[in-house]
């Protein structure tokens, strides 16, 4: 069961480039910087209300975020959904309805939340996370 959205998750050249942006002109502040090297991207977090932002840096050239980036996409790369049950509980059922999914198992995300991600083919065209805390 789906509680809310965790986060949006933003891709962006440059974190440096892209938090005035944010910061100056929209009034969020960004409260945290972290590096997941797993993940190949370095993440600039800001809150909006209860839902965050998280920019994504690709730190390295083979980087899902650099590929995402230099295909063409920019801004919105995926969505990120607080579930209630537990992330292992809610890929078997993404799984047993016909989802395909990135991550067989929950891993560790950015602010350790346990974390797995669904195939954007089998998801409406959104790249979609799962989350727990
Ligand atoms: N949103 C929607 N569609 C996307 C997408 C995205 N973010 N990224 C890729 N796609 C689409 C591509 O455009 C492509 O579509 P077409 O076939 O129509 O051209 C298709 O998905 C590509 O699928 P693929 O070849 O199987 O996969 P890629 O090598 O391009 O990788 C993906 C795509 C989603 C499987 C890969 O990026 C991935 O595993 N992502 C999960 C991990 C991740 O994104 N980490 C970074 C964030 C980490 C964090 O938040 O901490």
């Amino acid at each position: 069961k789906i509680s809310h959205i965790e986060h949006l998750g933003i891709a962006v050249e440059s974190i440096e480039a892209a938090l005035p942006y944010y910061e100056n002109v929209l009034g969020l502040k960004c409260y945290a910087v972290e590096e997941v090297a797993d993940q190949k991207v370095k993440t600039a977090f800001l809150k909006v209300g209860e839902v965050k932002i998280e920019l994504l840096e690709p730190t390295s050239p083979d980087s899902a975020i650099a590929k995402f980036l230099e295909k063409g996409g920019r801004g919105v790369h995926h969505v990120a959904f607080c579930v209630e049950d537990g992330v292992a509980n809610a890929l078997a059922e993404c799984e047993e309805k016909g989802i395909r999914l990135i991550d067989k198992a929950p891993r560790l995300g950015a602010e350790k939340l346990q974390i797995a991600f669904l195939h954007p083919k089998t998801t409406c065209g959104v790249l979609t996370e799962l989350c727990e805390h």
